[in-house]
């Protein structure tokens, strides 16, 4: 029987960025805005795969390792609370054409291969938290990192003990 795992394909927060979003984000909003991401899972989601078999996964890495994408950066310099889905994010107010191709590679590959994209448009973003329900008081700026991209990712999440983990399965290095 062919395992399934739930994957996606996601830029990742150097170590460095990741400490200085947290710190931000436990000075600029209350404890109990939601639940939040853990350092490490911070990320940007570039296409959702849902759950795979191995063979679909084999077959959208081989087509990963074929993508021929720029390096880019990107400013996070945009806040903002999605009380549907209960994720408060920080995100780009100009997001670079390379990462919008990239992503938009990657999704239509995953919808060829039968993986179920949203129709929503893509809005490249980093999660805080989630659960978010109750309205939230946005802090008026972000402090404006950078993120350098150079190289995207694919993850595996799994849920244990209350915890979700993401585990990075491959990289590939963006060209200059
Ligand atoms: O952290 P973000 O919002 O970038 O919301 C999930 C998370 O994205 C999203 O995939 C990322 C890794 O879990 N996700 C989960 N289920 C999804 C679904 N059914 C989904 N995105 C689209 N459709």
């Amino acid at each position: 029987m062919s395992v399934e795992r739930r994957l996606f394909f996601a830029l990742a927060l150097p170590a460095k960025l990741q400490k200085q979003v947290i710190k931000w984000r436990a000075n600029n909003f209350p404890q109990d805005t939601g639940r939040p991401v853990t350092a490490v899972n911070l990320h940007i989601t570039l296409a959702f795969l849902g759950e795979i078999s191995e063979l679909k996964t084999d077959a959208l890495t081989r087509i990963a390792g074929r993508i021929q994408a720029q390096k880019f950066s990107l400013c996070l310099d945009d806040i903002g609370h999605w009380p549907g889905s209960g994720v408060v994010w920080i995100g780009t107010k100009r997001a670079p054409n390379a990462l919008l191709q990239l992503a938009s590679v990657l999704r239509s590959h995953a919808a060829r291969n039968g993986c179920h994209q949203s129709t929503l448009p893509f809005h490249p973003h980093v999660s805080l938290y989630r659960s978010a329900t109750r309205p939230v008081a946005i802090p008026p700026a972000t402090p404006d990192w950078q993120l350098d991209a150079e190289e995207f990712s694919l993850y595996e999440s799994t849920y244990k003990r209350g915890r979700t983990r993401y585990r990075c399965l491959q990289s590939w290095p963006l060209a200059d």
